[in-house]
């Protein structure tokens, strides 16, 4: 399978001013960073207007470069990579070609193989929330793998128009994945998240709903136990599962959503508890930002998840 990047272009930054990687044969890191500026578009009026998010994200986390890493960190009590030498690079955008969305598809799935195959955890930069089928199917022999999913939707819809692989069912293909077992939604809020159908189709696959409300009542610790156990677990975060107050630009902003604190600390859970073997990071709509503010926080987040590998050991 041929896998096609397109690299950053000269004079725009890559994530964390990181090396470029364009050789994924030779990648050499602990994560490797991957933009995914994909759809799969439901109808005309669509444009898609995430797919301007990784390069938005890249250049906001130049903000923690050069020498902040090394600070007190007061949210780790320490340097947030814990004193490790994290290998981090960044192999630019798979390369996408409007309309020829199996096509990009299989090329979002080989390029995530190849990361996986030299050994490095990747982090993809959405792009919608149709992402994650493709990188889930490259984990096929990889498995089993438990999605833990952050969102204000449970994105069971089996299809929408005809079309099976949007932004409305990725936890529904990911269900169809005999690599994955075990799911934990959480965030899951407000007017429009599931029809019954949806609904009663997550909760037969045995998928484990955590609404915000939970969430915000008994806190991360308290819904760590509703958690599945595993060995490996995967991470696919929608902005729309923050809180629009600190994450505006998504398409349908619900009140009521996941904090900063919340997010960090279910990240440092998980870590605690099992190996994180990818993360994806999606929806964040930059025409609608303000302030920068949501790709600054999905910065920062993601910062905090790879300073939770570093702090249990998991990289570095
Ligand atoms: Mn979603």
């Amino acid at each position: 399978m041929a896998t096609q990047l397109t690299p950053i272009p000269v004079g725009r930054p890559t994530f964390l001013d990181s090396p470029r990687c364009t050789d994924l044969g030779a990648l050499d890191a602990h994560i490797a960073v991957v933009g995914l500026p994909f759809a799969v578009p439901y109808n005309l009026d669509y444009s898609s207007r995430s797919s301007t998010a990784p390069q938005a994200i890249r250049e906001q986390s130049l903000r923690y470069v050069p020498g902040y890493l090394e600070r007190y960190d007061f949210d780790f009590g320490g340097e947030l990579l814990a004193g490790k030498d994290v290998k981090i690079v960044d192999c630019g955008d798979v390369t996408i070609i409007p309309g020829r969305w199996d096509e990009n598809s299989r090329n979002a799935t080989a390029v995530v193989k190849a990361i996986l195959a030299r050994g490095a955890m990747p982090i993809v930069l959405g792009g919608e929330h149709s992402i994650t089928i493709p990188v889930l199917r490259a984990y096929e022999g990889r498995g089993p793998v438990c999605i833990v999913h952050v969102d204000a939707h449970i994105d069971w819809r089996d299809e929408v128009n005809g079309i099976r692989e949007g932004l409305s069912s990725p936890m529904r293909r990911a269900s169809e994945m005999p690599w994955i077992r075990g799911m934990a939604q959480i965030g899951i809020r407000g007017i429009g998240s599931a029809r019954r159908e949806e609904f009663d189709n997550a909760r037969k696959y045995g998928s484990v709903l955590i609404g915000a409300e939970e969430l915000h009542r008994v806190g991360v610790e308290g819904i760590m136990h509703r958690v599945p156990s595993a060995e490996r677990y995967y991470i696919s975060f929608d902005a729309d599962g923050l809180d629009p107050a600190i994450a505006p630009a998504v398409m349908g902003p619900a009140p009521g959503g996941v904090t900063y604190y919340e997010a960090t600390n279910l990240f440092r859970a998980v870590a605690a508890r099992g190996k994180v073997v990818g993360l994806d990071f999606v929806e964040v709509l930059p025409s609608l930002d303000v302030h920068n503010l949501t790709s600054r926080l999905a910065v920062r987040l993601i910062l905090n998840l790879i300073g939770a590998l570093a702090h249990t050991g998991q990289v570095g």
